[in-house]
């Protein structure tokens, strides 16, 4: 597919509510929203980096933005027989995944709309509808936790996962247990922990933890290797694995025994299969992550969730948990903890353009 033209927005979309992390707040989304033109066709790409101030990786809007305008120009009259073709492309520049996976995911939205397929087959997914968990951030006391699963469960959502940070562990996860003892429960730290804190997690081992996601830093394998050897409850990566090197490293290792995945972290789609085989190879399980995306985001997420190595419940809730109105025009909502996956070509999702021109702060195209 020859590549003829980019739409490149920066749009800001408001969440319904506070998303608290060990992190920050966030109340709001700020993200890149590519249209990538190729052979008359269009795919749609979601960015998921970090607004001004990289507290999750290493990557901001502001920097893929400045990279995007270098790299989308170059693209311009390029043709690509493959999604493989796009990525050897870019496979040469260092890191900055999240960057090079908003134009890898654009680009696999077209070439499966050029092939008339929804995205899933040509992954090589399995599934019509993914079993789906909810992520709830810190509250301000564990009533009120326990209050947030009580509501979620009752949504029918197949796992809890409770957002941690140092003062607020152990407490929470004891109330949320003892309210509902058998529930599939995990928690993420986000990187707010050290091995200092190793008797932070020995207790959460009381709790019957599906698994602890991302406790020590971002890029430390080795400790993380050390925590999961002095400890029960499996480790799950996710800020740590931004690529399949990474994933091999830390199943070598034994940093982690699940792995999160998420396709606009790791550079894309294709990367995103790899570490999906590679896990599944070692015989471990993967789920997919969200980074709170809106509608296009979203449905990539879940088109990606269709491969048979997901076999945990993911992230990808309903768009109306996070969004008044979603940047697209087909809903995406969960029944029964089920995510019905989009059956049209492509991701399946067409943007509803009188949202998205009020939620947009700026636009720039890019064509020959
Ligand atoms: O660590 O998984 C994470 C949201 C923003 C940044 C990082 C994370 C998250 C979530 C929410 O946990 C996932 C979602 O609902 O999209
Ligand atoms: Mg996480």
């Amino acid at each position: 597919m020859k590549i003829e033209r980019f739409e490149l927005r920066v749009v800001r979309l408001p969440l319904r509510f506070a998303f608290e992390t060990s992190f920050g707040v966030q109340s709001e989304r700020v993200f890149p929203l590519l249209t990538l033109t190729a052979d008359g066709i269009t795919g749609l790409s979601e960015g998921v980096m970090d607004d001004q101030f990289p507290l999750y990786r290493e990557e901001t809007v502001q920097g893929a933005m400045a990279l995007l305008t270098e790299w989308l120009p170059m693209l311009i009259g390029k043709d690509f027989a493959n999604p493989e073709a796009l990525a050897a492309f870019l496979e040469p520049f260092r890191g900055n995944y999240m960057a090079k996976a908003t134009i890898e995911m654009a680009f696999w939205d077209a070439w499966a709309h050029s092939l008339e397929l929804p995205l899933w087959k040509l992954l090589g997914g399995t599934r019509q509808q993914i079993p789906v968990g909810v992520s709830l951030g810190i509250q301000k006391t564990p009533e009120a936790t326990v209050d947030l699963v009580a509501s979620h469960l009752e949504q029918g959502y197949k796992r809890i996962k409770l957002k941690i940070k140092p003062s607020w562990d152990v407490v929470p996860v004891a109330a949320v247990r003892q309210a509902f003892p058998n529930i599939a429960l995990t928690v993420d730290a986000n990187s707010a922990y050290t091995l200092a804190d190793t008797r932070v997690f020995t207790a959460l081992d009381e709790y019957n933890l599906d698994y602890i996601e991302q406790p020590l830093a971002w890029n430390d394998l080795h400790d993380h290797a050390e925590l999961q050897r002095r400890i029960r409850t499996p480790l799950c990566l996710d800020e740590s694995i931004g690529s399949v090197i990474d994933t091999r490293k830390a199943l070598e290792i034994k940093a982690c025994r699940v792995v999160n995945i998420k396709v606009g972290r790791v550079g894309g789609h294709l990367e995103a299969r790899r570490i999906h085989d590679l896990a599944q190879a070692f015989a471990v399980p993967v789920w997919c992550g969200g980074m709170l995306e809106a509608g296009v985001g979203r449905a990539h997420n879940i088109h990606l969730s269709s491969l048979p190595n997901f076999s945990k419940p993911g992230d990808t809730s309903s768009s109306s948990r996070y969004w008044v109105e979603d940047i697209i025009l087909e809903p995406l909502e969960v029944t029964n903890g089920l995510m019905p996956v989009p059956t049209g070509h492509g991701i399946g999702v067409s943007l509803n353009y009188p949202v998205l021109e009020k939620v947009t702060l700026s636009k720039v195209e890019f064509k020959q």
